[in-house]
């Protein structure tokens, strides 16, 4: 789906602002418009769980509601009216004038319906919207529904226990660890195009001795399309043509062309100028090559390793929303490191921020939201929760969306799922959708899923991948702050891997740091035992040819679901939650400063 873009022909109006909110509860709404009396009011976009000092907001559990004026100007008469939300987390329902408008299963990825009958120009509507928050065996993420909370404390089998759990209120159960944070989490906006108009545009650039050499495809619709000419013409930076091609598809040839590289290489953008009839869409792309050889990872035909971080979209009041200036900060905090990529942990992230990845040179790992999937009471996840066609349709979307960026190099289509208790019904799993996503990328990147920490000897799917990824916590979840022991199992695992002959990453391992809290001998969750814990683990990295890279667990502290094993969210990260630098961000900025984008392994 194109993002939506303002220029001479097509307009943009962002519904950003004061919207009024309430909260429902499980039960859906048989009539939306009912509940709708003594609003409060909520920052759009924005998660709405911390805008208010109470429980209710935090914790709460099935439906809320939003609801604001839309008002479509006169002058937009005659064009075709779009109404977008780039993520509406996890499931919508928007009613505009009291009729069901259009309906979304899945947080993390836009939808649109067109509303130019439905509030013709030059009038105003009432607009409602509809927010399901509940995950279970049906959505991605999954949430484990019974009372199996991820960092649970209820204790089965304990008999007070079990009988106080009927004082105990619905809730989510999420089944991974970040906060479930909900609401209208990305912007919504109105907007235009002609009746006749471009609907999607694929962009697969490749490279043939010194010209760039880019095959497209422009996808149109509206009446009376077969008659309207269609035309792509490439505008280099100085805004100069240097290609141009007739027709809705073709090949054309960009002569000398610079290609887009990782910073501190150049990321150099062109930009796609697309025309059909009196439409008009311009894209941004990059000319560069990714492919897997042996044991390497190659960008343009180098071999690339990886210097970054899982990351998440996490902040102060915001939540999970769209918050520009941390994306900003974020990107000059990654430069400030050295590091060269992250992956989209744990779900496809605002559009934005690929956009100034494509432009800062930063790489991307896109992941989809399939984090969760593990069993629960030891039975089969892959026969027990329906979330097949769901994450099938999250591939397509995810892919449709974000397959022109250069900064994707590789599709993650989950984070830790079981495939060790399950080997069979995993890899049957997983497979078939490693082939579909490879089917569904003009591009044909590279496809992973990321593996927990398991029997990596019974494990059937990560050996298969095109690249290994790896999240591990040797030394922290298992063989707790003991480094060599850690470093032995690590050693073990890697000959394992090793004899793979496929390129490996990892791509979570991280310690626990509470900013400040200092030690002359390093013990866990102190800064110094950060730091000790990356550095043991590298030194073992760097002596491994088939190793592409390291993604540390987290770019940043991040809040989680109250629990036992958390104390004020997740301390992972090599910053705290508002940026600040911990001493292991420090020791990471030296490190990277003297590890090369390319040839790092020879
Ligand atoms: C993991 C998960 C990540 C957690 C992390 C941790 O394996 O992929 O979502 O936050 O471990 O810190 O426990």
């Amino acid at each position: 789906m194109l993002y939506p873009m303002e220029n001479q022909i097509r307009m943009v109006s962002d519904l950003s602002g004061i919207w009024e909110f309430k909260l429902g509860d499980e039960t859906e709404p048989d009539n939306v418009w009912e509940g709708m009396a003594d609003m409060e009011l909520i920052a759009v976009p924005a998660s709405y769980n911390d805008q208010k000092e109470e429980r209710a907001y935090r914790e709460h559990y099935g439906w809320a509601y939003y609801r604001r004026k839309i008002t479509v100007p006169a002058c937009w008469q005659g064009q075709r009216v779009m109404l977008r939300f780039d993520a509406v987390t996890h499931q919508a329902k928007v009613y505009v004038n009291g009729k069901l408008a259009a309906e979304h299963k899945g947080g993390f990825l836009p939808f649109e319906v067109e509303i130019t009958e439905l509030v013709p120009a030059g009038s105003s509507g009432e607009m409602a919207v509809a927010v399901d928050n509940r995950v279970n065996h049906t959505t991605l993420p999954v949430g484990n529904e019974g009372n199996c909370a991820f960092f649970g404390s209820d204790n089965p089998g304990v008999p007070g226990v079990e009988a106080a759990k009927k004082w105990r209120k619905p809730r989510n159960l999420p089944n991974f660890d970040f906060f479930n944070y909900a609401g209208i989490n990305r912007p919504v906006r109105l907007y235009t195009t002609p009746k006749v108009y471009v609907e999607d545009l694929t962009l697969v650039p490749e490279v043939s001795g010194s010209d760039g050499v880019v095959r497209y495809e422009v996808t149109t619709c509206g009446e009376g399309r077969e008659a309207v000419p269609v035309s792509l013409s490439v505008v280099d930076r100085e805004g100069k043509a240097v290609a141009r091609g007739e027709g809705a598809r073709g090949e054309i040839v960009i002569p000398n062309v610079r290609l887009w590289w990782p910073w501190p290489g150049e990321p150099y953008l062109y930009t796609a100028v697309v025309t059909c009839g009196e439409d008009r869409y311009e894209q941004t792309f990059g000319v560069r090559t990714v492919k897997v050889e042996g044991t390497r990872f190659l960008i343009n035909g180098k071999p690339f390793y990886f210097k970054g971080f899982g990351k998440h979209e996490d902040s102060v009041f915001h939540g999970r929303g769209l918050d520009l200036c941390l994306d900003v900060k974020d990107i000059n905090l990654i430069h400030w490191l050295h590091a060269n990529s992250f992956r989209t942990s744990h779900y496809p992230y605002a559009e934005e921020m690929y956009d100034l990845c494509d432009r800062a040179g930063i790489v991307v790992i896109d992941e989809t939201p399939a984090v969760g999937i593990a069993s629960v009471d030891g039975k089969d996840p892959y026969k027990t929760f329906s979330i097949r066609e769901h994450h099938e349709q999250v591939l397509r979307d995810l892919i449709g969306r974000d397959k022109n960026h250069p900064c994707v190099v590789m599709w993650s289509m989950g984070n830790e799922p079981d495939t060790e208790h399950f080997p069979e019904s995993a890899y049957e799993y997983w497979h078939s959708l490693y082939e579909l996503t490879h089917q569904l990328d003009p591009q044909d990147r590279p496809v992973t899923f990321v593996c927990c920490q398991n029997n990596y000897e019974k494990d059937l799917v990560t050996r298969t991948m095109d690249v290994v990824c790896l999240n591990r916590y040797y030394g922290w979840y298992n063989l707790s702050g003991d480094l060599d022991a850690a470093c032995y199992g690590l050693n073990q695992e890697l000959d394992f891997w090793e004899k793979q002959h496929k390129p490996v990453m990892i791509t979570e391992y991280g310690a626990d740091a509470v900013s400040g809290i200092h030690e002359c001998v390093p013990e866990m969750f102190s800064e110094e035992f950060q730091v000790e814990f990356y550095e043991r683990q590298n030194a073992e990295f760097d002596k491994r040819s088939f190793f592409i890279g390291e993604h540390v667990w987290n770019f940043a502290d991040f809040a989680t679901i109250q629990g036992c094993m958390r104390a004020d969210g997740n301390k992972k990260g090599l910053l705290t939650r508002d940026r600040r630098p911990k001493m292991a961000a420090h020791y990471f900025r030296k490190r990277w400063s003297q590890v090369e984008n390319f040839w790092y392994k020879g």
